[in-house]
């Protein structure tokens, strides 16, 4: 038996002396490198005790060693739980406790705040900085690089992904190696990749876009990619000298709109423009088309399944539509209520079954049910409708969600922590239109009786609490929130409210 997910990459690998991994300033890493450095990691896995199925928590920033710890955990058969480097030492020491991990690896600068968190799950501690400084890289450099990679099954864990919920409590998402292996083979053939390609990755690495989509996706190939530690639009733009293929949340290409060098002729050396995570608006899609001649590719996933459905690559891509679905996966619009199937054209909740979709939360059994149909069905909690080509239209919500610059935020997570400040009495968290981020986060709070609110104060409480990009843009003070009959908050009302409050 082999190591399922990181035998596919070995299967399609090309020779040692290939670029894997460039930085802005030329080659970093060939596969060669890849394999030595993943091997070392991988042991010194091993020798921190770590066994088929354990945990390993990461929180660094995005740098080639800290990709190498993600194979290194195939290699190795543990399960790799990658944590966004925003989360705060309250939001990480929940997922530590929740998630159990043998070994959690941390950028040296929280480890003065989190050690003790991490040793009260009994994990050992391992740290990662700039420039591969820390006990990571001195104890890898003590190991050799061959490692024989630990066998695991198609249905075996490979990742636990935290994903928030509805609850605010979030729910670790355990996706597969067949997960994963399945979503990267079925990306290479219909987005036509190949070795001679170079992606620019701009993306951070602790979500499924950056981690899975990209990187999966040009190991399956044996393509190659130009690792840049986060979004600059300014050097994104440079580097489509080099590049064939962009991924992006729809940020990325608002932000490159802005750029007056964003040309035919600066893209012309481009294959292919992706975008995901959030809706892509048609007239971003339409600005980029005039300006540069490519047409967007929009697909639609989610941390729970991977990618469900794409644009083709050859047919027509439509603006406003995340295209087709992907082939392996099966997907319906039911009515949400009933999970009756409906007619094509009719909106409803958007269902997907394949070998995409993930294996259920992590220590989590009634709610992993209560998200699946009895045939096996994902509920995806996003409202949609089919068209006659075929094409998905998501149009809208069925869960309270904001989506910000492709980040997920819970309402329900914010809430609860405004709710426990001495001057908030009640409060209701919306997403309002952002010309940057798509989505943006606005608190709307009851003050107690007899508070003095303050704005600015509010959210610098939270801050201490909840990643920055969680944190509510603006907070707004009413008397009262709006309710239907039934004492429910009406959310809809003040979306309409407080509309174009950030649309500056
Ligand atoms: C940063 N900030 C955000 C934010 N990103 N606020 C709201 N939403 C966001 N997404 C905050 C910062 O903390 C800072 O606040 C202020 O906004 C300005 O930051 P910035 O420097 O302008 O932001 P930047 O670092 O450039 O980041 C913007 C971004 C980044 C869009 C490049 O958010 C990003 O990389 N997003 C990609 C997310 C992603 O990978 N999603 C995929 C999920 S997987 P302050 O207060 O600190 O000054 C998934 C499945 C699928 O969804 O289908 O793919
Ligand atoms: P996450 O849980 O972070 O993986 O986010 C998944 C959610 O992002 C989905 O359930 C959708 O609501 C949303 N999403 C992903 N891709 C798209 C897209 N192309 N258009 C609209 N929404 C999207």
């Amino acid at each position: 038996m082999s190591n399922h997910l990181f035998g596919h990459f070995l299967d399609r690998m090309p020779s040692r002396d290939r670029v894997l991994l460039h930085t802005a300033d030329g080659p970093a890493m060939t596969y060669g490198g890849m394999l030595d450095l993943s091997g070392r990691i991988a042991n010194l896995l091993l020798a921190q005790g770590v066994e088929p199925g354990d945990r390993v928590a990461v929180q660094t920033e995005k740098t080639i060693e800290a990709l190498m710890i993600y194979l290194a955990c195939v290699r190795a058969g543990a399960v790799y739980l990658p944590l966004n480097t925003a989360y705060t030492d309250h939001e990480v020491s929940y997922f530590l406790g929740d998630a159990e991990p043998k070994l959690v690896v941390l950028d040296p600068v929280r480890v003065e705040t989190l050690a003790s968190a991490v040793y009260e799950t009994g994990a050992s501690l391992l740290t990662l900085g700039e420039e591969g400084k820390g006990s990571l890289m001195l104890g890898s450099k003590e190991q050799v690089t061959q490692f024989e990679d630990v066998a695991r099954e198609p249905d075996d864990l490979a990742a636990i992904l935290y994903t928030s919920g509805t609850t605010g409590r979030s729910k670790g998402a355990m996706l597969t190696h067949e997960n994963l292996a399945s979503s990267a083979r079925v990306l290479v053939d219909y987005w036509h990749f190949s070795q001679d390609d170079v992606l620019i990755h701009a993306l951070p690495i602790f979500h499924t876009h950056g981690l899975f989509v990209a990187t999966n996706t040009v190991l399956m190939a044996g393509a190659s990619m130009i690792f840049l530690p986060c979004f600059d639009a300014d050097e994104v733009l440079r580097m489509m000298e080099r590049g064939t293929v962009l991924m992006g949340v729809p940020t990325f290409y608002t932000r490159l709109l802005q750029q007056p060098d964003l040309t035919r002729q600066a893209t012309a050396g481009m294959r292919l423009f992706v975008s995901g995570s959030a809706p892509l608006r048609a007239e971003t899609h339409a600005a980029f088309a005039e300006r540069t001649g490519h047409a967007i590719l929009e697909r639609y996933g989610m941390t729970e399944t991977n990618m469900n459905t794409s644009n083709p690559y050859d047919g027509p891509r439509i603006a406003g539509t995340v295209g087709l679905p992907l082939p392996g996966v099966e997907l319906r619009v039911v009515d949400a209520e009933t999970g009756a199937g409906l007619p094509d054209g009719q909106i409803g909740m958007i269902e997907v079954r394949g070998p995409n979709v993930f294996k259920g939360y992590w220590r989590m059994p009634e709610k992993t049910a209560s998200e699946f149909r009895e045939d096996g069905f994902f509920i995806t909690g996003d409202l949609g409708r089919l068209d006659e080509r075929g094409y998905l239209h998501i149009v809208g919500r069925g869960k309270d969600l904001v989506i910000s610059g492709g980040y997920n935020v819970y309402p329900k997570e914010i809430e609860t922590e405004l709710d426990q400040l001495a001057w908030v009495s009640e409060s209701a968290v919306i997403g309002v239109r952002h010309p940057d981020f798509g989505e943006a986060v606005v608190a709307v709070v009851v003050p107690s009786a007899g508070a003095t609110p303050d704005e600015a104060a509010t959210i610098d409480a939270l801050a201490e609490r909840l990643a920055r990009y969680k944190l509510p843009k603006r907070v707004c003070f009413v008397d009262e929130l709006p309710r239907n009959s039934m004492g429910k908050v009406q959310k809809n009302v003040l979306r309409e409210r407080f509309a174009s409050l950030l649309d500056g």
